[in-house]
């Protein structure tokens, strides 16, 4: 199994673009760290990298509606993220950012040796061009109607709703996200990476070389190959990302997607002088960990850009996950359907590895997956509390109890059926777990160490030390029988925070201070054996491991979920008014016959007061010339009643009738709204008699 010296650990570069929710977490990163921690314990040579991707149009467009530049947005979310992956025990060795130096200098490197070996097809195309912006529309730029599942928000590089990858001149009525604008096509020119002609090396590598991949994973990837693979633009026309490194190539980035899996690379560069040992070393086992939506740039593009430079070890595997749900629905940032995992971190401190616990007991590994409250609720206090904490509690409380405090013998000479199974059953969890590992499969593995505990809690219960210390008056031999209970299940605490570090650090850690012993004690190769804690040693009052979570947090955070989601919606029809750009964009269009159906004439207003209980409405009196009218219209915020008496207005005089705090409305002025969001009145420069058409 391990014939390779050295393993490089990556997990997938998460847009600094907001904060991280739990969903990242269960994707990737808890997966990685698991797997990283367990390699160290192995005593293997791994290095962990990870960083944020800075670049591309997630970044832009969060700038845009920030109202803020890209590096005052990649600045907030990259510390904000480090912070959050630190407080939860992501244990990256190195966490970096894709505007560091080193890695525009890779980056940019990377792309002058594939240009320089002719690898490139230069391509000028037709492309979608926003006039109003000014800016060529591609990826997320461009949203219209998915053609594969008719979903109205896909954008042009994907369809969240069925997953579908997508390019914009597929889109269905495409917009610009920017301003709304219809696009028109513009000439462009960028390099493209001839995915095709590798078509066969990959077939080879993955479909040939690599069946053991997860089944995710592999038939996403046979599809693609399946599907016939096309060139793929590596450029972009952006001013925010790394600039093409040729002439002629003025206002033209790096591909978000080019650029941001080298920041592997340039992430290793930056941990150690030793890099290209990790990089280029055919002994080195590469490990990608991400979210299914990343599958097809990690096992096709990224792999085949590796292949065209060449000297760079591929991925031996990529375990991605699928996707957590949340409470039954799909996580969405902007409907702000999520949890966060800095007001986790807030709302429960010091429950960090409970967290870990529920994502990695509940991961999403085969297939998409719910998170709900209650069954974290369920989780902590019936799993994590009651078996596992429960155990290393109990046996502690007993020893201090029925064994002075100190770890007792081991009688071998009483040992009976219970005893012979227990240590079996310990020595037997350590390959259990160790193989599913090895295997990537995080769930299973967690279930066996949490099996342990169980098992640890029979035994516990089936002898009875409790009970057997009753008799120890009258036959001092029966505290043998103690003596090796509480001896076996010390050692069998050992075992679990050996098997439970991986998963649960902090709670392994807590574990070692209670037993006074050091962190070497955590090394793999002590699993498995029961002579961990000499006899006679002196132990530590127990600390509670998990506390209960109350039905009340359970309450607060469903709450919680549902008050984001609902503030995020009303805020977001507040944006769709607005559009990014400061002018709203033209509506459809219209025939003559459409407007000809509006009446709109001049009038005075005669008479204006305020309506009562009404902040934003004034009661109008109109003089239309041959009738007078009375208008209720929301300017209330704007003008003072008194001061507008005489102006002159213009009219929908055929509006259908409406009543409005009890008075009826017959007619709307019509107004101009500012930039600024001031209201001004239309009229003409000249005085025209009332009651005239406008048309
Ligand atoms: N930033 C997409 C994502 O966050 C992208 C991953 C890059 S990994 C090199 O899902
Ligand atoms: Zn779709």
């Amino acid at each position: 199994m391990t014939d390779y010296k050295r393993v490089l650990v990556t997990a997938a570069l998460p847009y600094a673009n907001g904060p991280i929710h739990i969903g990242h977490l269960a994707g990737c990163y808890i997966p990685a760290d698991i797997y990283v921690r367990y390699q160290r314990a192995q005593k293997r040579d791994v290095i962990f990298v990870g960083g944020s991707d800075e670049h591309g149009v997630p970044i832009t467009i969060r700038a845009m509606k920030e109202g803020v530049s890209p590096q005052e947005i990649v600045d907030k979310y990259h510390e904000l993220i480090k912070h959050s992956f630190q407080q939860m025990g992501i244990s990256f060795d190195i966490y970096s950012r894709t505007t560091s130096p080193v890695h525009h200098k890779t980056a940019s490197d990377f792309f002058k040796k594939l240009y320089d070996d002719g690898i490139f097809e230069e391509k000028e195309t037709e492309q979608y061009y926003d006039e109003k912006t000014h800016t060529f529309l591609a990826d997320r730029y461009i949203t219209g109607t998915c053609p594969v599942c008719g979903n109205d928000g896909a954008y042009g590089d994907q369809c969240e709703k069925c997953g579908s990858s997508l390019s914009p001149d597929q889109l269905i009525n495409p917009r610009s996200t920017l301003s709304d604008a219809i696009p028109v096509k513009r000439k462009t020119k960028h390099w493209y990476f001839p995915l095709q002609k590798y078509e066969d090396f990959l077939r080879k590598w993955i479909l040939e070389g690599h069946t053991e991949w997860k089944n995710n994973v592999y038939g996403q990837c046979k599809s693609w190959l399946d599907n016939g693979l096309q060139s793929r633009a590596m450029t972009r026309d952006s001013n925010w990302g790394i600039k093409v490194p040729l002439p002629d190539a003025e206002g033209k980035v790096l591909y978000v997607w080019f650029d941001a899996p080298i920041g592997y690379i340039s992430a290793t560069k930056e941990l150690t002088d030793k890099w290209a040992d990790y990089w280029c070393k055919e002994d080195t086992k590469l490990v990608h960990f991400i979210g299914k939506d990343n599958i097809v740039f990690h096992c096709i593009i990224f792999p085949a850009m590796l292949k065209a430079h060449g000297n760079f070890v591929l991925p031996d595997n990529v375990p991605a996950n699928e996707f957590l749900n949340i409470e039954g629905d799909k996580v969405s940032t902007s409907r702000n359907w999520a949890v966060w995992v800095h007001e986790y971190i807030k709302d429960f401190p010091g429950c960090e590895d409970v967290l870990r616990y529920v994502l990695c007991a509940n991961a999403p590994e085969n297939k998409d997956n719910d998170f709900t409250w209650k069954d974290f609720q369920d989780r902590n206090n019936n799993e994590l509390a009651a078996i596992f904490g429960n155990f290393v509690n109990r046996t502690f409380v007993l020893m201090h109890k029925l064994c002075g405090g100190k770890v007792p013998k081991l009688h071998t000479d009483i040992l009976d059926d219970l005893d012979r199974q227990l240590i079996a059953d310990i020595e037997a969890a350590k390959a259990k777990v160790e193989n599913a590992l090895e295997g990537f499969r995080f769930r299973d593995a967690l279930y066996e160490v949490i099996d342990l505990s169980r098992k640890g809690n029979k035994y516990m219960q089936e002898k009875e030390p409790w009970q057997v210390v009753k008799k120890v008056a009258e036959n001092p031999e029966a505290q043998k029988s103690i003596d090796n209970c509480l001896h076996l299940c010390l050692q069998l605490t050992a075992n679990l925070a050996i098997l439970i570090n991986p998963f649960l650090p902090a709670t392994a850690k807590k574990m070692l201070h209670m037993m006074k012993v050091v962190d070497r004690i955590l090394d793999w190769e002590n699993a498995g054996k029961i002579n961990l804690l000499s006899v006679g040693y002196a132990l530590r009052a127990p600390e509670i491991l998990f506390r209960k979570i109350e039905d009340a947090e359970i309450q607060a955070q469903i709450e919680k979920l549902r008050a984001g989601s609902v503030a995020a919606e009303a805020a977001q029809k507040v944006a769709v008014a607005t559009p990014v750009s400061s002018t709203p964009a033209v509506k459809p269009v219209i025939q003559y016959d459409d407007f000809a159906k509006l009446d709109l004439r001049t009038g005075t207003i005669v008479a204006a007061e305020k309506v009562e209980k009404a902040d934003k409405l004034l009661k109008l009196e109109i003089d239309l010339g041959f009738e007078k009218r009375t208008i209720v219209s929301g300017i209330a915020q704007h003008y003072d009643p008194a001061t507008i008496v005489g102006k002159r207005v213009v009219v929908v005089a055929n509006l259908a009738p409406r009543k409005m705090r009890g008075i009826e409305s017959n007619g709307m002025i019509l107004m101009a709204e500012d930039a600024d969001g001031s209201l001004q009145f239309i009229a003409s420069d000249k005085e025209v008699q009332n009651g005239s058409i406008v048309s």
